[in-house]
Formats: structure tokens, C-alpha cells, sequence
């Protein structure tokens, strides 16, 4: 068996960011992560990655090319639908090993989760591969300063959640950056409960009211379905750090079937 992590989330919500933190986190630990960027506009990023999608086709590639006359949003999506043409490439390079494990560092272009079917492929694609799959989803945790940016947050989540067909972990990031105020207000959040709407300001203004009940009804399929629910990520918090990796690991069962693999343990063959 082989794993894997699906870095998902809008865009600068921390996706590369977050697998750094957990490659710095994991060499701590003696472990092997290994990241392959897949964000074909991506310019900087702290870590190295053993695949990058820019071997194969860039964004500036794409937008440079005379004959296709594509936009930076066109380009990516036109560059991720050339790697689901090209798949062979991206088995090539991840080689054929067992138990490894690889954090996919993907673009932030939302439609290309929610809509679109390159990212299906290629997910199918791995598990014929033999990964076993968890999406991450990041949200800005400077985005859910209240119930109607919760809500939204929420959805943009289960769209793509639903859209994947594997399993779902959904981080509130870059939780360092709030204050003792906004962090509460984040942490109600991370367990919706419908009731927390008595309280919103929005909702009890006049223009809220006219869809008080509306929202009230989504926010309760939201809750009792236990639809979506959210871990928070202080990164400079390891136990934080160290909380949300189990978390993504029991979804994939990473750990359980295999004994853990140390840095010691590895072979050559295969990558980076
Ligand atoms: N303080 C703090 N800053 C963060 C955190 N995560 C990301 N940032 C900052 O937010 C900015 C965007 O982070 P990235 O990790 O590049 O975000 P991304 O989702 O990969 O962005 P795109 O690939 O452009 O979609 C950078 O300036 C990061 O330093 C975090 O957890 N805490
Ligand atoms: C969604 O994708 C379909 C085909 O894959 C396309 O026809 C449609 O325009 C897309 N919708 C949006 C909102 O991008
Ligand atoms: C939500 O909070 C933001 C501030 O973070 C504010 O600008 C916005 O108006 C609020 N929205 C509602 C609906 O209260
Ligand atoms: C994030 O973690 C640091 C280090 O443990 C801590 O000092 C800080 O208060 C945390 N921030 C929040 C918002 O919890
Ligand atoms: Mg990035």
C-alpha cells in the first residue's frame, strides 16, 4: 500500500505552507514524506520537491504559447488537464515503491475541484497505483470570522468533498495568526451547532432575516449530518502539527497495516 495526502484549498490559504510544515515535522520524527508539486503557476515554495508538475508544463509555458492565447485561470486549468493526458509521466516519476508516502502540493484554482474531471482522473489514477488517498482542505482561518463566511467555507468543502469520492480532513490554517477574540469565534466552528446562529449579527439584521430561515435550515443539514467538520493548524504549535497528521493518517490507516518506515530503513530504488 501507498499514501497519500491531497493538499486542496483556495488560493494562498497556506496548501505549501502546510506540507512544508509537515515534511520539517515528520524529518523530526525520522519519518519519510516526500512532496510533489502539482501547482503548475507555483513560484516559491520551502521545501523540495521530489516530482514537479513544471518539468512537465507551466503555466508561463502555456500563457506564452501563441497558438493557445490562454489567461493565467485558463492556463492552469488547461495545464492540469494536460497532466491528466499525461499520467504515465507523473507514474514514471514517482517510481514504483511501497509504503512511501506523498503529500500532493496542488493549485488553489477552487473550479478545479469542484468541477472539473482531470482532478477525478487523476485521483483514480493513483489509487490504480495502489495510494490510498485523504484529501486535506484548507480554509483561511481569517475567513470564518463569522457564521455567513462559515457557511460558505463549509460549502465550498463539501462541493469538493463530494466532487473526490475519498476521504476528507478540513483545516482551519494559519490559526497562529488570530487573536484571542477571532480564535474563539474560530473555535465554535470546529463543531457547528445550529443554535450559535441566535447570535449572529448578520442574521438579525433586516437583511439577514429575509433569509434567516433559509439559512437555518442549511446550517442544520450542515450539523446534524455532520457534514463537514474542521481540525485547526497552529504551525507553530507541534502538537497541533502533530494532532492533525494522526488525524490524516487514520483516515488512510497509514501506520496500521505497515510497520512505520524510518529515514534509515529506505532503499534507493525508486524516488527522490
Ligand atoms: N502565519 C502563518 N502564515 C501562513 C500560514 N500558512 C501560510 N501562511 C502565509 O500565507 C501565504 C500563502 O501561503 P502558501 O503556503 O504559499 O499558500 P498556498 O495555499 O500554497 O498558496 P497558492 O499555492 O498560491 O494557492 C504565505 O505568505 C505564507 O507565509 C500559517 O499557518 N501561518
Ligand atoms: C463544468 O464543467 C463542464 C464540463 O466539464 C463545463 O461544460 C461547464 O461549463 C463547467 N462549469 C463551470 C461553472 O465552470
Ligand atoms: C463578517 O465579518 C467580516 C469581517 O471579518 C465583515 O466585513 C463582514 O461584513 C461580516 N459579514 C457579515 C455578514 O456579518
Ligand atoms: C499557536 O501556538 C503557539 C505555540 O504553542 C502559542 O503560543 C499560540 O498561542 C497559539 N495560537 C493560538 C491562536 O492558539
Ligand atoms: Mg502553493
Amino acid at each position: 500500500m501507498r499514501y497519500a495526502q491531497f493538499v486542496v484549498g483556495p488560493a494562498g490559504c497556506g496548501k505549501s505552507t502546510y506540507c512544508s510544515t509537515i515534511v520539517k515535522h515528520c524529518e523530526a520524527l525520522r519519518r519519510k514524506v516526500d512532496v510533489v508539486n502539482l501547482d503548475p503557476a507555483a513560484e516559491v515554495f520551502d521545501y523540495q520537491p521530489c516530482v514537479d508538475i513544471r518539468e512537465l508544463i507551466s503555466v508561463e509555458d502555456v500563457m506564452e504559447d501563441d497558438d493557445l492565447k490562454y489567461g493565467p485561470n485558463g492556463g492552469l486549468i488547461f495545464c492540469m488537464e494536460y497532466l491528466a493526458e499525461h499520467l504515465d509521466w507523473l507514474s514514471d516519476q514517482l517510481g514504483e515503491m511501497d509504503d512511501d508516502y506523498v503529500l500532493f502540493d496542488m493549485p488553489g484554482q477552487i473550479e478545479l475541484y469542484t468541477n472539473s474531471s482531470a482532478m477525478l482522473k487523476l485521483v483514480k489514477h493513483l489509487q490504480d497505483m495502489n495510494y490510498r488517498i485523504c484529501g486535506v482542505f484548507l480554509i483561511d482561518s481569517q475567513f470564518v470570522s463569522n457564521v455567513s463566511k462559515y457557511m460558505s467555507a463549509a460549502f465550498v468543502a463539501l462541493a469538493t468533498m463530494v466532487n473526490f469520492e475519498i476521504p476528507f480532513v478540513n483545516v482551519f490554517s494559519k490559526f497562529d495568526l488570530l487573536d484571542a477574540e477571532e480564535k474563539k469565534q474560530v473555535e465554535k466552528f470546529v463543531e457547528p451547532v445550529s443554535d450559535m446562529l441566535e447570535e449572529d449579527a448578520f442574521l438579525n439584521s433586516e437583511w439577514g432575516k429575509k433569509f434567516k430561515k433559509l439559512t437555518q435550515a442549511i446550517a442544520g443539514i450542515v450539523d446534524e449530518y455532520a457534514l463537514v467538520k474542521f481540525s485547526v493548524l497552529n504551525v507553530t504549535d507541534e502538537d497541533s502539527v502533530n494532532d492533525l497528521l494522526l488525524t490524516v493518517d487514520n483516515a488512510i490507516q497509514f501506520g496500521e497495516d505497515s510497520d512505520v518506515r524510518v529515514v534509515d530503513d529506505l532503499g534507493d530504488n525508486g524516488l527522490c
